[in-house]
């Protein structure tokens, strides 16, 4: 299988954000890209390509115009109000209940549209934002032209950004900007979202659609980022009444459980039948993720990418969360190795 790449993911490399009410070291760095792309070189997974341009067009499919236009002047704004400031833009006050949303200046638009305090805008993160949306839709287009998968091997993540909202460590919805992208050629396509962390984003775009089908397997809200979306009675709204489907699962959740409730998305997605199936393929529901409670292990990586396959759809996998550096690209490789051999 093909995996798309670019180097220019380094320039996205936020050195702390606030959680648990203090600055820590972040947690989605360069690294876990570099030493996926590694893995893939080392057991011969397949090329690795950099990607195609693409016009901005299959972007505002999905994203709010004026949202985009903050994500790309966002850190020269915050270098123009701070000039002194050697620290990435992180909002500090919303527009909560009774308050008035503005978009005025750069900290009234970082609270309009930034939903959390764990996901820094630096100097390089808006380019490597928009070239990981070029590794998305590089990769739908092999699988357009007749590939069976392709792996969007991108960072900053996605699956948390909403059509004008960022958050959860990330910018542009990547899959869904690639899901539009197919619908835009006829076809009709589902995401299944792996990522341990509810894919927030992708559900609120699609949330009202019945032409995209969204399935998600992550840890319920009720104690798990990102706390307010992703609970089992969000089954899709209008049009996309029964085209939403949530599997929340305890902390603890190890691979029986997990097969269990992957049965059930299955179920769903072979009813939808779609063209088309993308995976946010989120790894941090490994056993020993620094920050999360899942216990899935390495071979069941394996199992995951073997069950996929099953599913006999065109298949594009674009790479989510996944923190444990040291298994990382081990267990990411598993689930394409497991794809391709199943
Ligand atoms: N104590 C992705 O995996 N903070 N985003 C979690 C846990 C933010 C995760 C708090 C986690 C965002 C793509
Ligand atoms: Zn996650």
């Amino acid at each position: 299988m093909k995996t798309f790449y670019s180097p220019v993911h380094l320039a996205h490399a936020p050195a702390q954000e606030f959680e648990m009410g203090r600055m820590g070291p972040a947690v989605e760095v360069p690294e876990r890209v570099e030493r996926v792309r590694a893995e893939v070189e080392a057991r011969k997974l397949g090329p690795i390509l950099p990607p195609a341009e693409f016009p901005d067009d299959a972007i505002l499919r999905i994203h709010d115009a004026k949202f985009v236009s903050f994500l790309t002047t966002a850190h020269a704004d915050w270098r123009a109000r701070y000039p002194k400031s050697t620290v990435d833009a992180i909002p500090s006050v919303w527009p909560a209940r009774g308050l008035r949303i503005s978009h005025a200046d750069i900290e009234s638009r970082l609270g309009a549209y930034a939903f959390d305090t764990a996901t820094p805008i630096t100097r390089g993160t808006w380019e490597a934002t928009r070239t990981g949306a070029n590794i998305v839709l590089s990769a739908a287009q092999c699988i357009h032209e007749g590939e069976r998968a392709a792996f969007a091997l991108t960072r900053p993540p996605g699956h948390h950004a909403s059509a004008e909202m960022f958050g959860g460590y990330c910018y542009l919805n990547n899959v869904a900007i690639a899901a539009q992208w197919f619908v835009d050629r006829g076809l009709r396509p589902a995401v299944l979202d792996v990522d341990y962390h509810h894919g927030n984003g992708t559900q609120a775009i699609f949330y009202a659609r019945g032409d995209v089908l969204f399935v998600s397997l992550h840890a319920d809200p009720s104690f798990a980022y990102p706390h307010f979306l992703g609970f089992a009675d969000e089954p899709g709204e209008n049009a996309g009444e029964g085209f939403n489907l949530n599997l929340p699962l305890p902390r603890g959740t190890a691979w029986p459980a997990y097969a269990e409730a992957l049965a059930k998305a299955i179920t769903r997605l072979r009813d939808f039948a779609p063209d088309v199936l993308l995976v946010s393929l989120g790894l941090d529901t490994f056993e020993d993720d620094p920050i999360c409670r899942f216990r899935i292990r390495r071979e069941d990586y394996l199992r995951l990418g073997e069950t996929l396959a099953r599913l006999g759809t065109p298949t594009l996998f674009a790479f989510e969360g996944g923190y444990n550096l040291d298994a990382l690209a081990e267990i990411t490789a598993n689930v394409l190795e497991g794809f391709a051999s199943g």
